[in-house]
């Protein structure tokens, strides 16, 4: 019986971890000015056409997919062998093996006896809709997560776009969530009021919703495809009013894992996508900072147990990598039993800097709604500027540059819209 057992669990874990590789083609310069974001799209499917040509020998026809956003490719019976061969290609950049991004899982749940929306009632949410009639409106807010349960009374209509992009199953067509973790975050995003309180920092901004992650995590290939997929989700290239302005990433894993989602990062801030990624759940010691969460590109943020005090399971900088050292986070929001949507019409708590990054995407939406024409940079100059410096002077490893400050900051954001913008 023993065996038996140990034999089961064996098999199951064997199961979890992903196969495959996927093959990174060096950048090659352009052959045409790449001056639109169409450019620079075509510019990264012609390096990764070239690539799989100049591979082609060691693929199996037609069984590989395009990342093209990381100009790369997917083989899904690529071995260690294969590995080797394919790293002395000299169109190759690198090769990874397609590996397992754990799920960031909350580190406390409990269940919703009395609501307490801390999060919003104390970071003056509800003064911002009411003083400058900002809820997001017209805003799409992308999330790669465990899905959503799109019927939960506080998400109803907000899920403009869906797919399911878990491997090993039938992909849902509609959007379901077997696990709760990116419920609650899309509830933090945009939820409503059905249960009496608000749990949504913009609840008039809509979800685009890519489902990767199980219990046990995601396969790294799936995360670029549905990367991929958020820059332009009806498919249409010449459509661009369904591009998420702002894109809430409550995963990470090693930073380690950094190299193969760079490029992918810095496609959606070419698109003028806002990325934001939680910080980790393996504070406090310092270089603890999750991936992708370390990029220089990435709005990294930590979660706050109170108004003023930072979470101890919140991921800390500094980031090293390649041998430079940097401040990581980079801001600060609530965290710390966080009251929002759960799978089966519930709310409850969660604990995690899952929980603190979707409440800055969801600040980014009203910034976005006030002024449409901000680029991301201004977006990450903004929240940092009005942050509120706390721990050690200026910006630091346990609050980047401190704990936003969302009626300052959407403020400057509207103030900084051009008049003759819709006036
Ligand atoms: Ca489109
Ligand atoms: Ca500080």
């Amino acid at each position: 019986m023993k065996k038996v057992a140990l034999l089961i669990v064996l098999v199951f874990f064997i199961g979890t971890f992903a196969r495959g590789l996927i093959v990174q083609f060096k950048d090659e310069p352009s052959k045409t000015p790449i001056r639109t974001f169409a450019d620079y799209v075509n510019h990264l499917k012609s390096v990764t056409e070239n690539g799989i040509k100049a591979i082609s020998d060691e693929v199996e026809r037609g069984n590989y997919k395009v990342l093209w956003i990381a100009r790369a490719v997917y083989l899904p019976n690529g071995d260690a062998n294969l590995m080797k061969k394919l790293q002395k290609n000299p169109k190759v950049a690198k090769v990874y093996p397609d590996f397992i991004v754990p799920l960031m899982k909350p580190v406390a749940e409990k269940d919703a006896k009395t609501p307490n929306n801390w999060n919003i009632r104390d970071f003056a949410v509800e003064k911002v809709w009411k003083d400058f009639h900002l809820t997001g409106k017209g805003i799409i807010v992308g999330q790669i997560d465990t899905g959503v349960e799109g019927d939960h009374p506080d998400l109803k209509g907000k899920i403009v776009y869906w797919r399911d992009f878990l491997s090993n199953s039938l992909p849902v067509d509609h959007p379901v969530d077997s696990v709760g973790h990116g419920t609650h975050t899309a509830g933090t995003i945009c939820g409503g009021s059905a249960s009496g309180v608000p749990i949504g920092v913009a609840p008039d901004a809509k979800i685009a919703a890519a489902r990767c992650f199980s219990w046990f995590g995601a396969n790294t290939h799936d995360i670029l495809d549905a990367m991929q997929w958020l820059l332009d989700p009806d498919g249409d290239p010449n459509t661009t009013n369904d591009r998420p302005r702002v894109i809430n990433n409550s995963w990470g894993g090693p930073i380690s894992h950094l190299s193969v989602f760079e490029d992918a990062v810095k496609a959606w801030v070419k698109a003028g996508i806002v990325p934001v990624f939680s910080a980790g759940n393996s504070g406090p010691n310092p270089r603890t900072i999750a991936a992708p969460a370390a990029s220089k590109l990435a709005i990294a943020v930590a979660a706050l147990k109170t108004t003023t005090e930072v979470a101890s399971f919140s991921s800390r900088g500094p980031a090293v990598v390649n041998g430079e050292e940097y401040i990581k986070p980079d801001i600060a929001a609530p965290g710390q039993n966080v009251y929002s949507a759960i799978p089966g019409k519930k709310w409850g708590y969660k604990s995690g800097t899952s929980m603190a990054g979707p409440f800055i995407a969801g600040v980014v939406a009203l910034m976005l709604e006030a002024n449409p024409n901000l680029t991301v940079d201004d977006v990450k100059k903004l929240l940092y500027k009005h942050a509120i410096d706390l721990g050690a002077p200026g910006k630091d490893n346990d609050y980047g540059w401190g704990v936003v400050n969302v009626y300052e900051t959407v403020k400057e954001a509207y103030g900084k819209r051009l008049p003759s913008y819709d006036e």
